[in-house]
């Protein structure tokens, strides 16, 4: 066997997660369009610079060892990717993202989820102010969460459908969810686009376009392995040299790291 076939397998072992589809996140609303012929600018931009595999991907953007050091692991303006190079269209300061419209006081969450893991959702929006032509960083999002949600192994006909509470805001904002596992070191985000005021342009996948679109997916779309806190995250464990070969024999929770671009940073933070 080749590095050359193994290449390829190393996204098909990323494990599959979900994203929020209300309000509709950036990667969820391109993908609604249709990876092939999106409509709104944004989308065929984000197609012309990455392709289609981010959005057939939709359900992927996370960090596999990310152990609840989002902020460490993510820096200003690398939000909405995650700091993944394959989703770095999603971090895109524009304004014309596909949004959901919404107004402050409650609001119904909904993320749907392919594989259903034990941990918590948070949910975060950016301060009153935040200007959506600025990329975006950590200290535009309001500390204070609008939800938070323990999620369990199960999720409702693929949902997870939580409460939360939107404050008074006006104009275009950005809903940020941070869904860390508690069952493995792995974590999930999203950028939703909101408008207080303005007219709704997202829509969420139907069932049917997430089916159509699931074979042309790497990632899986079904319950997966990695539900068990992989042994191979360790410095220690992981081959001086990543190559794909050598990433192969050591189990695909490397194998996992590395795809999510995370080597590097699991080797520096487990450094005295
Ligand atoms: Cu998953």
């Amino acid at each position: 066997m080749s590095a050359a076939v193994l290449v390829p397998l190393t996204p098909s072992v990323a494990s599959a997660h979900g994203a929020v589809f209300n309000p509709v996140s950036r990667v969820a609303a391109c993908f609604a369009e249709g990876p092939e012929t999106p409509k709104s600018q944004v989308c065929r931009d984000l197609v012309a610079d990455s392709g289609t595999q981010p959005l057939y991907d939709w359900n992927e953007v996370n960090i596999a060892n990310a152990d609840g050091q989002h902020r460490a692991l993510i820096p200003d303006g690398k939000l909405c990717s995650a700091n993944r190079e394959k989703y770095r269209a999603l971090d895109w300061a524009r304004t014309d993202w596909p949004a959901t419209a919404v107004k402050a006081g409650p609001f119904d969450f909904k993320v749907r989820a392919t594989a259903a893991h034990s941990g918590t959702m948070t949910v975060y929006i950016t301060k009153q102010g935040f200007d959506p032509t600025q990329p975006l960083k950590w200290s535009d999002l309001d500390a204070t969460p609008v939800a938070a949600y323990a999620t369990t192994r199960t999720a409702t006909n693929g949902f997870y459908d939580f409460p939360g509470t939107l404050p008074a805001r006006t104009g275009r904002h950005v809903v940020y969810k941070v869904w860390q596992r508690s069952d493995s070191p792995e974590a999930f985000y999203s950028c939703s686009d909101v408008t207080f005021g303005g007219a709704a342009s997202a829509t969420a996948p139907t069932e049917a376009e997430l089916s159509a679109g699931a074979d042309r997916s790497t990632v899986s779309h079904a319950g997966h392995g990695g539900d068990e806190r992989p042994p191979a995250l360790s410095a220690d464990a992981l081959p001086a040299s990543p190559s794909p070969l050598p990433l192969a024999l050591v189990g695909t929770g490397a194998l996992t790291a590395f795809a999510a671009g995370g080597l590097l940073l699991s080797r520096r933070r487990t450094r005295p």
